[in-house]
């Protein structure tokens, strides 16, 4: 197949590039961190979405290589960032079920680290549900021994999938971030209202944080912040930007 051919050699070839999105503070109105999205550029095909090449990824094993490189990119821009003065910057790296269930994850995290000379408090691992439940127990396991390194875990997509409530109380994690699915109407929809308000709450008795993502407009800004969400991220506040244009919003805060 043509694409699993191109993405074979897209990392030797240096076609990847990270993006960031910036999370803020509600209440500080202050940048505290951003997720770091991957993207694609290929010379004849442009830019491919991830939603495209990451489960290429998966089936193929590449996600393996294509993950840590990953890891690395954003621990290294996280220190550099930090060295140009954002003070207790956190980077958050989406994780992939099969890259976290490789043998060698923990020690790809704790490499990361280490050649970063990142600390583990500033880096967040973003996993979704479906990434836990393919074996909860040995999750759990992974969880706890990356929490141990230092390392924050945020529950991704929360409440899309299973949002099993049995098992989320014995998930070793610090942060949970509300699918921008429940966000989108919120200012419409008394029943988005009421979930996204109970999660909240919910998280708050777990001792979670609580990050909305997919805030697209003030509105939604508005409530959230009323309803005592910790952090907020979406187009509201910003797009994904390149290195180049988050340093730029980093330093003048738009
Ligand atoms: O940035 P965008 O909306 O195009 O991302 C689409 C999907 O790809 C999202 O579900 C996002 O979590 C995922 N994604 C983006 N970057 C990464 C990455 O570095 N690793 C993994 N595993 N998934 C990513
Ligand atoms: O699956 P995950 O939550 O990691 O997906 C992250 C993706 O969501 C990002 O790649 C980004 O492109 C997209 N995204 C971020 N903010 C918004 C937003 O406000 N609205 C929409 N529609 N998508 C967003
Ligand atoms: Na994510
Ligand atoms: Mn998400």
């Amino acid at each position: 197949m043509e694409l699993e051919g191109y993405l074979r050699k897209a990392l030797q070839k240096n076609e990847f590039f990270l993006t960031y999105q910036p999370f803020i503070n509600f209440y500080t109105g202050k940048i505290i961190g951003a997720e770091s999205l991957i993207r694609w550029d290929h010379p004849k095909l442009g830019l491919v979405s991830p939603l495209e090449f990451i489960p290429l990824a998966e089936e193929t094993g590449l996600i393996l290589n294509i993950g840590n490189w990953v890891l690395q990119t954003a621990c290294g821009q996280a220190k550099m960032w930090q060295e140009k003065g954002a003070i207790d910057f956190t980077i958050s790296v989406n994780v992939s079920a099969v890259q976290f269930q490789g043998i060698n994850f923990v020690k790809e995290v704790k490499e990361a680290l280490e050649k970063s000379g990142l600390q583990p408090k500033y880096l967040k691992l973003e996993l979704t549900e479906s990434v836990m439940l393919q074996n909860v127990q040995y999750s759990i396991d992974v969880m706890k021994e990356l929490q141990k390194l230092g390392v924050q875990i945020s529950i991704d997509d929360f409440g899309t999938v299973y949002s099993s409530l049995s098992y989320l109380k014995d998930l070793p994690a610090n942060n949970l971030k509300i699918d921008r699915s429940f966000i989108q109407n919120l200012h419409a929809n008394t029943k988005d209202m009421a979930i996204v308000r109970a999660i909240i709450a919910m998280s708050k008795g777990l001792e979670l944080k609580v990050i909305a993502e997919g805030i697209e407009q003030q509105v939604q800004w508005q409530l959230l912040k009323e309803m005592g969400c910790d952090f907020a991220q979406g187009y509201y506040i910003s797009k994904p930007l390149s290195a180049k244009q988050f340093e730029t919003f980093l330093a003048t805060g738009s």
